[in-house]
């Protein structure tokens, strides 16, 4: 069945922010408590942990991963990993529910087939952020990144192919989803500081993560 068919899922109209860079408001609100329990049960297998950049940083984000490929930074680099380097075990699978929200957000930008082998799982608590970067350590660019946010809102920012320049501001809610390819794939973007909750209203009942926003990247990587 197709959990994330446009018209079940009451999807309204892509809202295009660059020529392959596509905002769903709302996409993946309707499966929320859904959402939520595949969550769980990947921090329960493969915990939050604090990763630290090349140059010895802690990210002020939190962060597991789901899939054949999970993201990881630490002294010797950013890389995908097929296992959690904290346990030498895989990294548990990404669950269904996910996978057919990705693919269905993928799809309804126009981006066929998307099959994601990574699904990197970020939690902000008030105050994290995430500086300005470029998404490119995986090994085909033409596929697309869907991004899912949840719980506390945030404000995206997002600016051109280089550093340079002042990023556009978004603000993303609980349930929106980004997807972005083909020229919009290398472009340069970041999280503001997130602000205190609440967590919304109509959330707040199956939301058992704490006053946090979490995101969720669907990629290929491999
Ligand atoms: C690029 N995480 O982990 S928004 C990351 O909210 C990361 O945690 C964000 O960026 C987060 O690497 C996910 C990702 C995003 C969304 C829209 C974009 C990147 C974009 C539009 C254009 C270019
Ligand atoms: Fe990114």
């Amino acid at each position: 069945m197709d959990l994330f068919a446009a018209q079940e899922n009451n999807a309204p109209e892509p809202e295009w922010l660059g020529p392959r860079l596509a905002l769903l408001r709302g996409f993946a609100s309707s499966r929320g408590p859904e959402i939520v329990r595949a969550i769980s049960g990947i921090e329960r297998q493969a915990g939050w942990r604090t990763m630290k950049t090349p140059g010895g940083r802690s990210m002020s984000v939190e962060t597991t991963n789901a899939g054949a490929a999970g993201w990881y930074t630490d002294r010797s680099g950013y890389r995908y990993s097929p296992v959690d380097p904290l346990t030498d075990q895989p990294w548990p699978s990404i669950p269904p529910v996910l996978s057919e929200l990705a693919s269905g957000a993928a799809r309804a930008a126009d981006f066929e087939a998307f099959d994601p082998d990574a699904c990197l799982v970020n939690r902000y608590w008030p105050g994290s952020k995430m500086g300005l970067h470029q998404d490119r350590d995986e090994a085909d660019m033409s596929q697309p990144i869907v991004s899912v946010s949840l719980g506390l809102s945030a404000i995206f920012l997002w600016g051109g192919m280089t550093r340079g320049g002042s990023p556009k501001r978004m603000p993303l809610v609980h349930g929106d989803v980004l997807v972005w390819g083909g020229d919009d794939r290398l472009r340069f973007h970041g999280v503001a500081p997130v602000k205190d909750g609440p967590i919304p209203d109509g959330v707040r009942d199956y939301w058992p993560f704490g006053e946090c926003r979490i995101n969720l990247t669907f990629r290929r990587a491999l």
